[in-house]
Parts: structure tokens; C-alpha cells; sequence
């Protein structure tokens, strides 16, 4: 089946006692059983729920796994990865990626005994400096947020065999519409439910995606035991929201193309990060493992003045000044300030995210509207 067959229809059939074609929403905590241990396979809701289930199912078809575990946020997903480590063990991660993710290994799991190492892996061959005989897992964010660096899947999966570590990758600026990581050699598609997945900005959740029969048992182990699972009203708007991936992706595309070429024109512009440039640094790297460039982009402005940045962020009509990504609604934010304000300035400096860069999450809006918009805030 294609892609948007099964956003539609993945993991969802009619309900057996009424016929109703959309699945329920299963509103309950516990199922009642005719003798101790005698159930139809569900026990507890923290443990499992048909309306999640039917939601996992699908999803796991769209990212082509085996498998996919659902969380009550993304970082309920980052952290349950984390939590099949021990006490000495390393990981090696993107330098660039999502402050909440950084502050998490830094500010929490470092607590453990646990050891982070971030790397530039715009050329994916400099994780191997950072490798010890205690790493155990790469843990990436391609497109990475918010610096839209591309990062070779390929050689990342290369390595992680090579070396017996689990490759997890955050495909939660791509999408499983425009990318499968798990067709690259990921062990673990990670996402933000709450952005493209959902894509209507009214749920935050979480997922995983596995192939391997071993490595899904130990993450359901850690989900059920620690209980970040999302609650079934949640798991309908998303099983709703994903009707129209395939539909909203293709608008995201076309919206986000025509405002990265708009900003990379502008006299007030510095640079703009989108990997959909020819002359982005991993273009061909993106052309290879992407099938499209997406609606989340950044960009600088000249002279790299704070104040210059916060008159632009606030200036626009359309785009709303808010965090967060991937929704209908176009969306512009300030990283220094906002998702990224918990990662220290000079580490931020050294990945791009200067006082002047603004990120955009382009929504599937009229693309003139936007491009107006965007023109209007640029004013000085
Ligand atoms: O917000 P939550 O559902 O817990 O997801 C965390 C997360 C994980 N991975 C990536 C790449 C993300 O971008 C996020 C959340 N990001 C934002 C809220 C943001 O505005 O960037």
C-alpha cells in the first residue's frame, strides 16, 4: 500500500460490535477479566489501549517498522531510549539538536553516570573520534533543529553496526512522509507526535519506532514500568490528524520552498538554512535520504542585532510568535530565547544559533499570505 492509503487506513479497521469506521476512543483505565490472568490481551490502560494501539500500528506502517510505541510527549520517548543505558555508558549525539533533548541528557541523565558527547555531524565520519570501548548509543536529529544541517544516515548506520551501537534518529522535522529512517539502518525512529504527526498544535505525544523484536521488548518494558503513555483521546487526534499527512506535507513543501527562496533574496537577510538549496552544504545527502525539503527553515539577519530579531518575531500577522512546529498554522520563533535558551550561549554560538536567528515552521496557509507576511515583519 502507498503512503497516503495508509495514513488513512493503517491499524484501523471498522469496529467489530458497531460497524462505526472510526476507531473509538477507548475511554478507560482497566478491563475486567473472567478469571485472574483470562483477557482479551489488555489489563491495564498504562500498559495498553485499542484506540493507542490501532494509532501505533499506524504509524509503524508510515516509518515501514516493525513496531511503534507511543509516549505522552517526545521527551517521554528521548527518555525512555536513554533508560537502556547503565551507569558508564557514552553517547555520541548531533551538537545540533532540540534544546529540550540537550538539556535532558545534560542537565538529567548526566546525573546518572551517564556520558554525552556533541558532535558536528555534518560530516557523519567525526563521530568516530569521539567512540569508546563504553559508547552505546548515536543518537541523531536530521533535519536537525534549528539549524536544518542534513546528517548521512548512511554512514551513521555504517558505524553504529560497525561498532555495535543503537542508531537512533529524531525524524520529527521530516516526517515519516518525506523521510524512513529505519530504511537508512536506524534501530529507533524517534518523533515529536505533537508536531507533523498530530499536526493540528492540540496534542503533545511521542514515538518510537523499532524493527527488532529484543530491542521493542526492553523499550515496552521501560514505557509500561515508567508509564509515559499517552491517554486514548490523545492518541484519536492524532490518529485523525494523520488522515492528511500526506496532503498537509505536500502544501509544507510547496509553502516552504517559496518562502526560503523569498528570504534568501531579502536585502535585510543574512543567511537562510534550508536543505532544499542546491547549494546546501548536504544537499545531495538530503536529495538522497529526504523526498522532500519541508517547511521548517532559519535564517540571520544582517548585522546579528537581538532587537532586530525580536521586531521581526513580533511583527508578523500570520506567523505566530510560538514554539513548537509542524501544524497547520505557520509559526515563527527566536531559538536563543525560546527553545534553545536552556543551552549555554557559547555552546549555541559554536552550532550557528546566533543572537539574529529566527526559525520559522511554515504552515499550509495561502503561500502569498505568507510571503506578505514575512515581507511586512522585514520592514525596518
Ligand atoms: O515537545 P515534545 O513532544 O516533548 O517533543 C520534544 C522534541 C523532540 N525532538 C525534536 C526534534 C523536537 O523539535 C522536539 C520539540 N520541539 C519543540 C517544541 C520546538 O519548538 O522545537
Amino acid at each position: 500500500m502507498k503512503f497516503g492509503t495508509k495514513a488513512i487506513h493503517a491499524g484501523q479497521e471498522p469496529d467489530p460490535s458497531t460497524g462505526a469506521i472510526m476507531t473509538p476512543i477507548f475511554q478507560t483505565s482497566t478491563y475486567v477479566q473472567e478469571a485472574p490472568g483470562k483477557h482479551k490481551g489488555y489489563v491495564y490502560a498504562r500498559g495498553k489501549n485499542p484506540t493507542r494501539t490501532a494509532l501505533e500500528k499506524c504509524i509503524a506502517s508510515l516509518e515501514k517498522t516493525k513496531y511503534c510505541l507511543c509516549f505522552s510527549s517526545g521527551m517521554g520517548a528521548a527518555d525512555t531510549v536513554i533508560k537502556l543505558l547503565k551507569p558508564g555508558d557514552e553517547v555520541i549525539a548531533t551538537h545540533d539538536l532540540y534544546g529540550g533533548s540537550y538539556r535532558m541528557f545534560v542537565r538529567v541523565f548526566s546525573n546518572y553516570g551517564i556520558k554525552f558527547h556533541f558532535v558536528d555531524m555534518v560530516d557523519a565520519r567525526n563521530i568516530t573520534k569521539f567512540l569508546t570501548k563504553n559508547t552505546k548509543l548515536l543518537w541523531v536529529e536530521t533535519p536537525t533543529n534549528p539549524m536544518m544541517n542534513i546528517i548521512d544516515l548512511t554512514v551513521c548506520s555504517k558505524i553504529a553496526k560497525k561498532n555495535n551501537l543503537i542508531l537512533a534518529v529524531d525524524n520529527t522535522f521530516a516526517s515519516p512522509y518525506l523521510q524512513n529512517p529505519a530504511d537508512f539502518g536506524a534501530d529507533i525512529v524517534a518523533h515529536s507526535v505533537t508536531k507533523y504527526l498530530g499536526g493540528h498544535s492540540d496534542v503533545v505525544m511521542g514515538a518510537l519506532c523499532i524493527n527488532n523484536d529484543d530491542l521493542r521488548e526492553k523499550l515496552a518494558f521501560i514505557q509500561n514500568s515508567c508509564g509515559a503513555t499517552p491517554g486514548p483521546m490523545d492518541s484519536y487526534l492524532v490518529l485523525r490528524g494523520i488522515k492528511t499527512l500526506h496532503l498537509r506535507m505536500e502544501k509544507h513543501c510547496e509553502n516552504g520552498k517559496k518562502i526560503a527562496y523569498f528570504l534568501r533574496k531579502h536585502p535585510n537577510v543574512d543567511k537562510v538554512f534550508w536543505p532544499g538549496f542546491p547549494d546546501h552544504t548536504n544537499h545531495a545527502i538530503a536529495k538522497k535520504q529526504m523526498s522532500g525539503f519541508g517547511g521548517m527553515m532559519s535564517f540571520t539577519l544582517k548585522g546579528d542585532k537581538l532587537e532586530d530579531a525580536y521586531n521581526v518575531v513580533t511583527r508578523t500577522k500570520v506567523f505566530s510568535l510560538a514554539e513548537s512546529l509542524g501544524g497547520v498554522e505557520s509559526l515563527i520563533s527566536h531559538p536563543a530565547s525560546m527553545t534553545h535558551a536552556s543551552i549555554p550561549k557559547e555552546v549555541r554560538m559554536k552550532t550557528g544559533i546566533s543572537d539574529s536567528l529566527i526559525r520559522l515552521s511554515v504552515g499550509v496557509e495561502d503561500g502569498d499570505d505568507l510571503v506578505e507576511d514575512i515581507a511586512m515583519s522585514l520592514q525596518q
